[in-house]
């Protein structure tokens, strides 16, 4: 059961992601709404009576997280939430980019609320962020130049400069860093896998992996620790982009390439590998500019985006089924994030285009797969209680076991009284307990929450 905010005259056919796999007859096509009161009281009545689908609500934030600053006019276009990660170290902690001022923040949530530190280099912009166990990381960028640094944000401290492209995306292990540098070579896109050489005390390079023409290839990149293998997403690559796998021995050796199942076939330009994320035996990746696979049923539309789940079974990664928006420019799977907690893998996907009650608020869908199961279920869909226009929701998403962390960089400061300062950005925590995500009115903390 899936729900989209929409206006009065929403009908049922608009209300839901479409679910397929493969043998699928077609896609199961639910109705709910969460403005949608017309089509949604027939909606909640018939999901009271199927209690297993009362899965896709809407629910908000646990907390709210924006910037320490006061909101002056200089920290417009800041873009807080471009990048986020979320972690663990004795206390939940987040990494998140704000490149329109440059520089990286840090939170830690305490007894007292989020504290925050910040780096704001004069020279440079943080580009993007990552944190595995009790590693963070962050990539930097010299303005004017591309050329890159990777930084410790648990020590802030860099761990190695003067590489040769802006970092895109970054992937960490103890001991190993995956840097993502897509836009080189006029958007061929490298990957650098660095390891760390504890004799010397340095950080050192495995010879590059580089994409062709405009692959993009590095735009999102990811290890998977069952197999040891390299994941490297190349949006631009062929017709809708593909996921390229390298296994190592001795030194990284293409694998089988992840492509969309047929259904793909006869689109183009879909970005697929924009996104990606790997845990346990599962790899999930974005097409943010997929467009609707119609079945006849509905309308078509183009842009609703997809995530597609792939299944290593003996090294192989098997395609196993596909979700989508419904709604034209939607961009699900602009970003994905996978967790793990207690058997049960979660799976995040932004919509930052999604429109809920006002055009691109964004939002964030959650699935589930069970110990044993082979499906994977759609859950509540996230949004924030303070939903504006063009605030993207969705932009960036994390997942560390039930708690998920997204991204909305178009967030727009405004104040009774003082002009607004658009696009400072903000960050949301949800938090999964049990069976279900919980917001405010659950946790009784009702300061970052409004009921829709
Ligand atoms: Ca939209
Ligand atoms: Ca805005």
């Amino acid at each position: 059961m899936s729900v989209s905010s929409h206006p009065m005259t929403a009908t049922a056919r608009t209300c839901s992601v479409r679910r397929s796999y493969p043998g699928s007859p077609g896609p199961s096509e639910l109705a709910g709404g969460q403005l949608a009161f017309s089509v949604c009281v027939v909606a909640l009545l018939w999901t009271l009576a199927v209690p297993s689908l009362l899965q896709g609500q809407p629910v908000t934030e646990a907390d709210r997280v924006v910037a320490p600053q006061t909101f002056t006019p200089e920290f417009a276009d800041m873009r807080f939430g471009s990048d986020v990660a979320i972690g663990y170290q004795e206390q939940p902690v987040f990494l998140s980019t704000a490149p329109g001022i440059g520089g990286v923040y840090r939170g830690r949530r305490t007894s007292h609320g989020w504290i925050f530190r910040g780096l704001l280099p004069e020279d440079m912009w943080g580009s993007t962020v990552a944190t595995r166990g009790a590693d963070e990381i962050f990539g930097l960028v010299e303005h004017g130049s591309a050329v890159g640094e990777v930084w410790s944000a648990g020590t802030w401290h860099s761990l190695f400069e003067g590489i040769d492209g802006a970092p895109g995306a970054l992937d960490v292990f103890p001991g190993v860093i995956v840097v993502g540098m897509p836009g080189y070579g006029n958007g061929a896109g490298r990957v650098r896998v660095f390891r760390y050489n504890a004799k010397f005390d340095i950080w050192l390079s495995d010879p590059p992996l580089d994409g062709e023409l405009s692959e993009g290839f590095g735009t999102s990149v990811a290890l998977d620790p069952g197999t040891g293998f390299l994941l490297v997403g190349a949006p631009g690559a062929g017709d809708n982009g593909k996921v390229q796998t390298f296994a190592y021995d001795g030194s990284w050796i293409e694998w089988v390439a992840l492509l969309p199942p047929p259904e793909f076939d006869s689109q183009s330009g879909a970005a697929f590998g924009t996104s990606l994320a790997v845990e346990e035996d599962w790899v999930a990746v974005g097409a943010p500019a997929a467009n609707k696979i119609f079945s006849g049923i509905g309308i078509p539309a183009d842009d609703v985006g997809a995530v597609l789940m792939y299944q290593d079974d003996f090294l192989t990664y098997d395609f196993r089924e596909f979700f989508q928006e419904m709604h034209e420019g939607d961009a699900l799977g602009t970003d994905v994030a996978l967790g793990s907690v207690e058997g049960e893998l979660l799976l995040a996907v932004g919509s930052p285009g999604a429109d809920l009650g006002a055009a691109n608020t964004g939002g964030v869908r959650t699935f589930t797969l069970g110990p044993g199961e082979t499906m994977w279920t759609e859950r509540q869909h996230l949004i924030a209680s303070d939903r504006g226009q063009g605030d993207a929701l969705g932009t960036s998403v994390d997942v560390f076991e039930r708690r998920v962390v997204a991204g909305a960089p178009g967030w727009d400061y405004c104040d009774p009284g003082l002009l607004c300062v658009a696009d400072v950005g903000s960050v949301y925590v949800f938090e999964h307990v049990g069976a279900i995500f919980i917001d405010g009115f659950e946790t009784g903390d009702l300061s970052a929450w409004s009921a829709p």
